[in-house]
């Protein structure tokens, strides 16, 4: 009976969906979220969870038949925390080749290491598809000749074969000391379909905040001093943003961001509170220790 049901609720969602068959889609896995039109990718192996060890989003319906039907591939994605490396960020192309399926990577950051991407800079990848740079790796393919492959290499070993997937994958937490890697991508282009457009719409779900939206909110409501020392793990706190907009993008919702921002700004108050009612009793330089701790703590 219940194989009946489903069966019968499976007919009438593809009787729904049936209009819109050809209609591009791009489906996050992993650890990714989309929020504001942006895509988060995580990839974090600091905490239990293995669901965000890695990330990633599936593209379909974007008419792409084989490797050389491909005429645009490209996206902008902005590091927040904290490079490119270890091939992630990343295009996984999967091809049928006689072998079976096999992955071609399109590796996104400046040749040819693939590392020293600028944090909290969207950076345009241009189309990837003609590029004379040596961005592909076919090394699943065929073996020998230079690991790193310019597009018209790649062109003349994989061309014909049948793509049978095409996605975009953060899957390197393991190549930075605190265990986890974010990228933020947007603008995603395959042929003639673009996803992740990057609306500024307001959010659906009850007012709340994206991830860069909150850490503007709480860099207002804390003050910019305040805000490097609760989030920057560097010298002078210069990475508190994309600290920030990392430890956001973990958050599930909009809502449980917009939540956060009010906690932590009425923690660091209190913070701020005992730092100025234990003034004056000669430490001064453990104050400021104690509430550095203090705001640590509230983040
Ligand atoms: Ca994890
Ligand atoms: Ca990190």
């Amino acid at each position: 009976m219940r194989r009946l049901i489903i069966v019968a609720v499976v007919a009438a969602i593809a009787a729904v969906a049936a209009p819109a068959a050809f209609a591009a889609t791009a489906t996050p896995f992993g650890g990714a979220t989309v929020s504001g039109g942006i895509l988060t990718l995580v990839s974090d192996t600091s905490d239990t969870g293995a669901t965000n060890d890695a990330s990633g989003a599936a593209f379909a319906g974007t008419g792409v038949t084989t490797f050389s039907s491909i005429s645009t591939l490209q996206t902008e994605f902005d590091v927040t925390d904290d490079d490119c490396r270890a091939g992630s960020p990343r295009f996984q192309i999967r091809v049928q080749t006689p072998a079976g399926e096999k992955n071609v990577f399109v590796y996104l950051g400046p040749t040819p290491s693939f590392t020293g991407c600028s944090q909290n800079v969207w950076i345009a990848s241009g189309n990837l598809i003609g590029s004379t740079e040596p961005r592909f790796e076919t090394a699943q393919v065929v073996s020998g000749g230079p690991l790193y492959k310019t597009y018209a290499e790649a062109l003349a070993l994989v061309g014909s074969y049948q793509v049978t997937g095409i996605s975009l994958v953060v899957d390197s937490s393991f190549a930075f000391t605190d265990k986890e890697q974010t990228v933020r991508i947007r603008n995603v282009k395959i042929n003639a379909s673009t996803f992740y457009t990057g609306t500024t719409a307001p959010p659906t779900n009850g007012g709340g905040l994206n991830p860069a939206q909150a850490c503007k909110k709480l860099r207002s409501e804390l003050g910019a001093a305040a805000f490097r020392v609760a989030y920057g793990t560097n010298a002078n706190g210069a990475n508190a943003f994309g600290k920030c907009v990392s430890a956001m993008a973990r958050m599930k919702t909009d809502l449980a961001r917009s939540t956060a921002v009010e906690r932590i700004d009425t923690a660091a108050e209190r913070c701020a509170k005992a730092k100025t009612t234990t003034k004056g009793k000669g430490k001064a330089k453990g104050h400021a220790t104690q509430y550095a701790v203090c705001l640590k703590r509230t983040v």
